[in-house]
C-alpha cells in the first residue's frame, strides 16, 4: 500500500473496529444462525442473478469515512460523487489502470438497482438477498435501510428483504454495499496495519497492510450476488449424513423449517434415472436405500461422483393460504474412515494424489469465472488428480458442486493462514475462528467431496497459546461435524507442534532444497524421510504431504538443473516422489503439489510477478513439471483402481 491516508490506521482503525463490534447482526462473534442452503430455482423458489457491471466508488477521503460520515447509501452513489463501472463478480484491484485501486485499504461502494417483478411483492412470499462472498468486511443496505453486515471473505450470507421491497414496490430496488478490506490480528486472515511515522523516509500518514501469507489480498465482491423468493413458510436447512453396507445405505436427514410450527414434510430420494428409492416424512428421519450407488472419488470407479437428489416438500397453512416449498438436495453416499496408516472412502484406502489451488487470475483476481473453473476441472482430470486442498480459505460453491459432480475429493480448509501473532491465538481471535467453521460446516456439510476440514494453515503452533487453541477448535469442529476428520496444515517442527495432539491426520508442508538447503536436491531423500519418520513415531497417525514444490519461470531452461529453470521443478519433483513411493506403503496418505497454477502475491525479493511454484502457469498452460506430475498420477490411479482400459482412455482425452 503506498498511497497516504491523512488519519490513517487511527483512523481506518477507528472506523473498522467500531462497526466489527457494534452491530452483532450477521458477523462477529456471534455464531452461525439458519440455515444457508445455496439457492436453487424449484417450482416454490424464483431466482435473480444480479452479476454484470456495478458502481462503484473507493473512498479515498483521509481516514476513509466520507461514505459513511455522508451517507452514501441513502441516494444513489451517482448523485454523492463520481463512480465508475465494476464488475460483479470480480476483484476490484486489477481492473483499472490506477496503482493506488489496486493497492487500495479501505471501504470502497457497491451499488445495484434493481426491478423486481410484480408477482414478487406479493404477501406469503420471502425475498432474500444473497451474496455468495465478498471480501472482507460487508455492510449492505436496501433503498438505504441496512439489511446485514458480515465479517469474512469467503462465505456466503443473505438478508430477507421482503419488508423493504414490498414495501415500496414503485421504485426499483438499490443495492448499496460498503465493503472494507483492513485485516486486523482478529481477522481470519489476521493481518495488521503498520504507521511508518519516520518522516525522513515517508509521507505524513503512509502505512502498509502487512500480512503473513502468501497470496494478493484480493478484495470486492468475488461470488454471484442474487435474490431468491421462498413462501414465507420455508425449508431452512436440512442436513444429510450417510453410512452404507454393501447391500444397504442409510440416509439421515434433518430439516428445519422457519416460519410457522404448522407444517408437514415429505421427502422423496431420487436415482440419476429419475426413479424414487425411499421416501419418508417429518423433520427428520431414514432413508434406507438398497443396492446403493456410492459415491466414489474419480479414477476410483468407472461411474465417479453418483449423485441420488432429495427432494423435499414442505406444506404450511398461513394466513388462510395453503404454503408449499420445494427443495431438491443432491446427496452422494459414502463413509470416511482414518485409521493410523490409511484413509478409507467407502471402506477402501485412499490416496490423496492432488493439488493445492488458489482462487486467482489475471484481472479477476478473486472473482468467479466459469470458464476457468471449467478449465481447471479439465485440467485436474487431464492431470490425473483425484483431490484438493482449499488451500487457504474456503472455495465458491460452485467450484464444490463440480467436485461432488465430478469425484473430487476436497480437503476444506477454511481461512486460517498466516496465524502467526501472538495476539492471533487469544480469546478474540478464537472466537471468531469457531464461527468461521460454524459459517463453513453449515454451507459444506452435505458435500460427498468434502472429506476432511483443515482448521488453519500454518499456524506459528509452537507457541504455548497454540494448545489450547487447537484443541478447542478441533473439539468444537468435531462437534459441529463428527463425521469427519479434522486436521490443519503444519510447517512446524514435530518436536514442538502444540497443535498435532488434537487433529486426525498429520498435513505436514516441507520445501526442501528450496527454502531449506536452497539448490540442494541431493538432501531431500534424507531429509523427507526424516521428517516422515519423525512425525509418524511421535504420533502413529496417517501422514499427507500437504505441500512441496519449486517456483520455476516458464521457458527458463538449465541442465544441470539450477533454481527456477524447469528443471529444477521436475527434479525435485523426482526426489520427492521416490521417498512417497517408499513411505505410501506404509502410512503416508497422500501427495498435494504446491501449487496447481502460478498465482499473485504481494511484491518481494522472492516472487516474480508472484508465486511461480504452479506446474500451470497462471493463463494455465502446462510447464515441464506438468507431464512428469501427470504421468505418475495415471500410473498411481492404474495400479490401485478398477477402471475399465476404455474409460481412462476416455479421461485421457478430456
Ligand atoms: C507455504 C504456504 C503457501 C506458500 C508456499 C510458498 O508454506 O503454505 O501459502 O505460497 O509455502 O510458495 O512459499
Amino acid at each position: 500500500m503506498a498511497a497516504a491516508a491523512p488519519g490513517g490506521v487511527a483512523g481506518l482503525c477507528r472506523l473498522l473496529l467500531p462497526l466489527l463490534a457494534a452491530v452483532p447482526a450477521a458477523g462477529g462473534s456471534r455464531g452461525a444462525v439458519g440455515g444457508m442452503l445455496y439457492p436453487r430455482e424449484s417450482p416454490s423458489r424464483e431466482l435473480k442473478e444480479l452479476g454484470g457491471v456495478w458502481s462503484f466508488r473507493a473512498d479515498f477521503s483521509p481516514g476513509r469515512a466520507a461514505g459513511f460520515e455522508q451517507r452514501w447509501y441513502r441516494r444513489p452513489l451517482r448523485e454523492t460523487g463520481p463512480v465508475i463501472d465494476m464488475p460483479v463478480p470480480a476483484s476490484f484491484n486489477d481492473i483499472t489502470q490506477d496503482p493506488n485501486l489496486e493497492n487500495y485499504i479501505g471501504w470502497v461502494w457497491y451499488e445495484k438497482e434493481v426491478l423486481l417483478p410484480q408477482r414478487w411483492l406479493q404477501d406469503n412470499l420471502r425475498v432474500v438477498l444473497r451474496f455468495g462472498s465478498a471480501h472482507y468486511y460487508s455492510v449492505v443496505w436496501v433503498n438505504g435501510v441496512q439489511v446485514v453486515e458480515h465479517e469474512g471473505g469467503h462465505l456466503p450470507f443473505e438478508a430477507d428483504i421482503s419488508s423493504i421491497v414490498q414495501g415500496s414496490p414503485q421504485i426499483p430496488c438499490r443495492i448499496t454495499v460498503a465493503l472494507n478490506n483492513t485485516l486486523t490480528p482478529h481477522t481470519l486472515p489476521p493481518g495488521s496495519i503498520e504507521y511508518m511515522n519516520d518522516r525522513t523516509r515517508y509521507p505524513k500518514n503512509y502505512f502498509v497492510q502487512n500480512i503473513r501469507f502468501d497470496f494478493f489480498n484480493y478484495a470486492g465482491i468475488h461470488r454471484p450476488v442474487v435474490l431468491y423468493t421462498t413462501p414465507s413458510v420455508y425449508i431452512d436447512d436440512i442436513t444429510v449424513t450417510t453410512t452404507s453396507t454393501e447391500s444397504v445405505a442409510k440416509v439421515q436427514y434433518q430439516v428445519s423449517v422457519v416460519g410457522s410450527t404448522f407444517y408437514s414434510l415429505s421427502l422423496s430420494l431420487r436415482d440419476q434415472e429419475g426413479r424414487v428409492v425411499a421416501t419418508g416424512d417429518g423433520p427428520a428421519g431414514v432413508l434406507k436405500v438398497s443396492n446403493p450407488n456410492l459415491w466414489w472419488p474419480y479414477l476410483m470407479h468407472e461411474n465417479p461422483g453418483y449423485r441420488y437428489f432429495l427432494e423435499v416438500k414442505m406444506q404450511a397453512q398461513a394466513n388462510e393460504a395453503l404454503l408449499e416449498d420445494v427443495y431438491t438436495l443432491p446427496v452422494g453416499i459414502r463413509t470416511v474412515h482414518v485409521t493410523s496408516t490409511q484413509f478409507l472412502i467407502n471402506g477402501k484406502p485412499f490416496y490423496f494424489h492432488g493439488v493445492n489451488k488458489h482462487e486467482d487470475a489475471d484481472i479477476r483476481g478473486k472473482g468467479l469465472d466459469w470458464a476457468l473453473i471449467v478449465k481447471d476441472f479439465n485440467l485436474l482430470r487431464w492431470l490425473g488428480a483425484n483431490s484438493f486442498r482449499t488451500s487457504h480459505y474456503p472455495y465458491a460453491e460452485e467450484i464444490m458442486d463440480l467436485c461432488d459432480a465430478y469425484g473430487i475429493v476436497v480437503i476444506d480448509e477454511c481461512p486460517g493462514v498466516g496465524i502467526k501473532m501472538p495476539e492471533s491465538f487469544g480469546n478474540k481471535s478464537l472466537q471468531h475462528h469457531l464461527v468461521v467453521m460454524e459459517e463453513l460446516i453449515r454451507r459444506d456439510k452435505n458435500r460427498p467431496s468434502v472429506v476432511m476440514w483443515s482448521v488453519a494453515n500454518e499456524p506459528a503452533a509452537e507457541l504455548p497459546p497454540a494448545a489450547y487453541y487447537f484443541k478447542t477448535l478441533i473439539a468444537h469442529t468435531k462437534g459441529l461435524d463428527p463425521t469427519r476428520p479434522v486436521t490443519f496444515v503444519t510447517d512446524t517442527n514435530y518436536a514442538v507442534d502444540r497443535g498435532a495432539p488434537y487433529v486426525d491426520v498429520i498435513c505436514v508442508n516441507s520445501y526442501f532444497s528450496w527454502y531449506h538447503d536452497p539448490g540442494h536436491l541431493e538432501v531431500i531423500p534424507l531429509q523427507l524421510t526424516a521428517q516422515f519418520e519423525n512425525w509418524y513415531k511421535t504420533y502413529q497417525k496417517p501422514i499427507i504431504q500437504s505441500e512441496y514444490g519449486a517456483d520455476s519461470v516458464p521457458g527458463l531452461h538449465s541442465d544441470p538443473p539450477l533454481m527456477f529453470s524447469e528443471e529444477y521443478q521436475k527434479a525435485m519433483l523426482r526426489e520427492y516422489h521416490s521417498v512417497f513411493d517408499k513411505k505410501r506403503k506404509e502410512y503416508v496418505i497422500g501427495e498435494l503439489i504446491w501449487n496447481f497454477a502460478d498465482f499473485m502475491t504481494n511484491q518481494g525479493t522472492t516472487r516474480v510477478l508472484g508465486n511461480k511454484k504452479g506446474i500451470f502457469t497462471r493463463q494455465r498452460q502446462p510447464k515441464s513439471a506438468a507431464f512428469v506430475l501427470r504421468e505418475r498420477y495415471w500410473k498411481i490411479a492404474n495400479e490401485s483402481s478398477c477402471l475399465p482400459p476404455i474409460m481412462k482412455s476416455h479421461i485421457l482425452f478430456l
